[in-house]
């Protein structure tokens, strides 16, 4: 039974189509009564932005969310209700847990057995087929809601469920070792300036590429061996091989939400070496040079967010002091300027709404 009185409307960001203002209004909140078995209602405490709810607000992917869409997939809150009729709910009521871009998988798949949930064909996806964290109240899933550890603030779990947990993920399946040189394109960005640190935590030597000196001193502060800026280096291949001793990087985890952070990966990657691709922009192909992926033995890989193990282990890294996320904390209200800025390159680090 739910002691927490659910009020009947609340505040929500609201994209009313693809491409057009988000608007801030109340929406009505879903009654406990109705929440269907598996279904859990979140009274939310805060939510990261991360660029994926700008993509989907834009429509600029060749998949399109739903609309009206409440967007958000980085949000952590208490459990205020659970759907009658739950069965083996891991999860109760008063627990804090965070909403993760997949909300919900079917578990018994082959995708969902292998442990590639986030590839279910009937996966739900926060802020996209389902509304998101950018609002007070959330219907979530018991299955896939993910507990945040004591030790971790909310504020500064929230962007551990997407950005830290697709970082941990690409990062652990990037081929590397220990004392293997990354390269981080996109490093000072919310995805990015994570990426470094969980770098480091593997025992790897993170390359970071962004620009400014805001993202600069933040990556070169949070574990990065060396900065390029992407907007000042005239030959990005050729400093990525300075700094490695001539060799090139043993990979490459692009974390840029443009193409361009792709284009030389491939020429400073030394042979045998990984190129995982995790940025999302909607349209770009990859410009990789055949003949040089066959002659260097580079491997290409694409690597999309993280399943409910990897939500565990991304914060559990991070509730032990070893990966923190720089955020700034803003109102709800604020998220159209989170986008302006977004869209500028200006944000560093991450923003985080609290409600
Ligand atoms: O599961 C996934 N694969 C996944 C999960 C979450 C997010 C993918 N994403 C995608 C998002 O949809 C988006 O396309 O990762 C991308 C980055 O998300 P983000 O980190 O939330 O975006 P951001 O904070 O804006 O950071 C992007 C950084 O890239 C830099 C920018 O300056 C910014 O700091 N950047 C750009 I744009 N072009 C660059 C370039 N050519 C560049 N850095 C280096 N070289
Ligand atoms: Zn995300």
């Amino acid at each position: 039974m739910c002691q927490h009185t659910v009020p009947a409307t609340m505040k929500a960001a609201v994209v009313p189509e693809a491409g057009k203002a988000i608007e801030i209004k109340d929406v009505r909140v879903k009654r406990p009564e109705e929440l269907a078995p598996g279904e859990c209602l979140l009274k939310m405490i805060c939510t990261g932005v991360c660029h994926t709810d700008l993509h989907a607000a834009l429509g600029d992917w060749p998949v399109p969310a739903k609309t009206p869409l409440i967007g958000g997939h980085e949000g952590v809150g208490i459990i205020v209700a659970i759907g009658a009729n739950t069965g083996n709910s891991p999860v109760k009521i008063g627990d804090r847990v965070g909403v993760k871009w997949l909300a919900n998988s079917c578990l018994n798949c082959e995708q969902c057995k292998k442990g590639r949930e986030q590839n279910c064909e009937h996966a739900e996806l926060s802020g996209f087929t389902v509304d998101g964290t950018f609002s007070e109240y959330v219907v979530s899933y018991t299955n896939h809601v993910t507990p945040i550890p004591e030790a971790l603030d909310s504020y500064a779990a929230a962007s551990i469920l997407c950005a830290g947990v697709t970082t941990y993920r690409a990062i652990k399946y990037s081929q590397t070792s220990l004392g293997d040189w990354i390269v981080l394109p996109g490093a000072g960005g919310g995805l990015g300036h994570l990426a470094v640190q969980y770098a480091r935590v593997r025992g790897l030597r993170p390359i970071a590429i962004d620009s400014g000196e805001e993202k600069r001193k933040l990556c070169m502060e949070l574990g990065a061996e060396a900065f390029i800026d992407f907007k000042e280096c005239k030959d990005i291949v050729a400093e990525v091989k300075r700094i490695t001793g001539g060799a090139g990087a043993h990979s490459a985890v692009v974390t840029t939400a443009s193409s361009s952070g792709y284009t030389q990966a491939v020429d400073y990657l030394r042979p045998g070496g990984t190129l995982m691709a995790v940025g999302l922009p909607g349209k770009a192909g990859l410009e990789a040079s055949i003949f040089f992926t066959v002659f260097k033995s580079i491997s290409i890989l694409g690597s999309y967010v993280g399943n409910r193990q990897d939500a565990y282990e991304a914060l559990d890294i991070a509730a032990r002091g070893q990966v923190v996320c720089k955020y700034i904390m803003k109102d709800l209200q604020a998220l159209t300027s989170v986008y302006d800025g977004m869209q500028q390159g200006a944000v560093a680090g991450r923003i985080v709404l609290k409600f």
